[in-house]
């Protein structure tokens, strides 16, 4: 069998065609923060664009079970109970809640591909197994999106669509047909950058724009992480990922 498999940079770039998978990524951080907090125990992430919807739809939910999420131009929001950062969802704060979370561009995309048969999120660290998962359920139209910062391209999730790419190609029993000038591209970035993603996140645009906002070492050195969790956040209902 031959698998497809496209990449784009932004939601807004997703063309009108039928894809059956659809990989979502924000490397830095909103999907490296999802997959770790499904690691550390949270039950599932509610994604919304819309903080109002996202507030709404929280009050609805036992207090004892929920927290709040929200990010704007990498800051915190005043009364959320937590950011977007993977160190903050530790299993003392999110075991067994679910996490209401809205960030500036990496729910917007999982938004954006809600309606694809199968939608996973992916960042650095569970590459190898979304990977596995992908090939495992022998569909042909494979998306890859980036989510990019507010419209514009983004280095660290072209590096992380490249690092998925290559993978398929090399380790998997399936033939990967590279289907986007997006994709190639990316691919030859994860080649020239692989032995030093830290140092690709922290030359990107946004990853200078957190530089610029305090110390983020950790969540650099946590997003810049290959391969070492095993947890695929998988959509389960319209806007609601749990691990699998
Ligand atoms: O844009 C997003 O979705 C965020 O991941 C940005 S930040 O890393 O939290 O600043």
């Amino acid at each position: 069998m031959i698998i497809n498999l496209y990449y784009y940079h932004v939601a807004n770039d997703v063309p009108e065609k039928h894809f059956d998978i659809a990989v979502v990524i924000d490397v830095l951080r909103a999907t490296t923060t999802i997959s770790w907090a499904l690691k550390n125990g949270a039950d599932s992430i509610q994604v919304f664009s819309d903080l109002d919807l996202l507030r709404d739809n929280a009050k609805r939910w036992d207090a004892d079970k929920r927290l709040m999420l929200a990010e704007r131009g990498g800051k915190k929001i005043n009364g959320f109970d937590l950011g977007n950062s993977p160190l903050s969802v530790t299993t003392e704060k999110v075991q067994g809640k679910r996490l209401f979370m809205s960030t500036t561009n990496g729910t917007r995309s999982l938004k954006k591909v809600q309606n694809v048969k199968y939608l996973f999120a992916m960042a650095l660290p569970n590459r190898k197994v979304v990977a596995e998962r992908i090939m495992s359920l022998n569909q042909k139209n494979v998306i890859i999106l980036g989510s990019g910062w507010e419209g514009s391209y983004s280095l660290e999730d072209s590096l992380a669509a490249g690092a998925l790419a290559l993978y398929m190609q090399e380790n998997l029993n399936y033939e990967i047909n590279i289907s986007n000038d997006e994709l190639y591209a990316s691919i030859a970035l994860w080649s020239h950058w692989k032995n030093d993603i830290l140092g690709c996140l922290k030359t990107a645009t946004h990853g200078k724009r957190l530089t610029s906002l305090g110390d983020y070492e950790d969540d650099f050195k946590c997003c810049a992480e290959l391969d070492c969790l095993d947890i695929v956040p998988t959509q389960v209902e319209r806007g609601v990922i749990r691990a699998s």
